[in-house]
């Protein structure tokens, strides 16, 4: 009895802070800093903090409810792609790898937590895990209320690619782009933008084709089009199409899709304000 008053004062006071703290503003944007920008992705569990940084400070322009995902770069890739975790469990010696790949990915979360709380954004770490099961390397149920109690409370959620446990294939990795192909689902944001190293989507891989050509907006035909380069970096979740089809279907859930050069100082803002900035904008359908 006495735990279930607790439950209910508990339910009541969050009620209350949510009403009186209540961010309507812009409405909720969820933003990707991709591991490649905010990492060395060459060289093992080198942050760029200066990146960061400007980025967070950046992001602190929107009005609204927040929820950032960020990539694993040099923190997940290196080690996961040399021992094989993408392909799930394989023998023995993997499991202190997959120790070693979660302490380090959250290593760099709480580092980016750190440049975003400086930048005066109330950053809350969610793991992938805490709010979604997996089985064969894709998500069998999200719940996204972990992330709506902490924007209610005025926080913004962190969550970011992980090694997760997985029903079928005992553990695997989750890239942030899944995350945010699950939160643009269930939360439909106002404009999910992911942050590259590149300034969008091109025709074929810019850097090795000096004819290759931005894409200004990007649907399925297109995508078909796209010629593909083998990256020659570690990166252990799927092909650059794989990951286009993922953002088409984001692009279905909110009003702006959008992949911009997080290198570029002042694009990720520029987006925010809604300006246009140098960018592909993925088309629904
Ligand atoms: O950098 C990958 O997530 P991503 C996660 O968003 C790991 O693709 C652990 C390699």
């Amino acid at each position: 009895m006495a735990r279930l008053d607790v439950f209910i004062m508990d339910e009541a006071y969050r009620q209350s802070i949510s009403e009186a703290m209540s961010v309507s503003g812009d409405g909720l944007v969820i933003v990707k800093f991709g591991g490649s920008v905010i990492t060395n992705k060459d060289r093992l569990r080198e942050f760029r903090e200066d990146v960061c940084r400007r980025l967070a400070g950046e992001l602190s322009a929107w009005n609204g409810d927040i929820v950032l995902v960020h990539g694993a770069g040099s923190f997940g890739h290196i080690l996961a792609r040399q021992h094989r975790l993408h392909e799930g469990f394989r023998d023995e010696s993997q499991l202190k790898q997959v120790a070693l790949v979660q302490r380090d990915v959250r290593e760099l979360n709480v580092r980016v937590l750190e440049a975003l709380i400086d930048s005066d954004i109330r950053a809350v770490s969610v793991p992938p895990a805490a709010a979604a099961s997996f089985r064969d390397g894709s998500v069998t149920r999200f719940d996204p209320a972990l992330f709506s109690k902490m924007m209610n409370l005025c926080l913004a959620p962190v969550t970011f690619g992980d090694v997760v446990p997985d029903e079928s294939m005992r553990f695997s990795i989750c890239s942030g782009d899944l995350m945010m192909q699950e939160l643009a689902r269930h939360l439909r944001p106002k404009a999910a933008i992911f942050c590259a190293d590149v300034d969008g989507v091109f025709t074929s891989d810019p850097r090795q084709n000096a004819d290759a050509e931005l894409i200004s907006e990007l649907d399925r035909e297109a995508v078909q089009r796209i010629k593909q380069s083998e990256s020659t970096r570690a990166d252990v979740t799927g092909s650059i199409k794989g990951k286009l089809e993922r953002m088409l279907a984001i692009a279905e859930n909110c009003e702006k899709c959008i992949i911009l050069n997080g290198d570029v100082p002042g694009r990720l803002e520029s987006a925010l304000r809604d300006e246009e900035p140098l960018s592909t904008k993925v088309l629904p359908g």
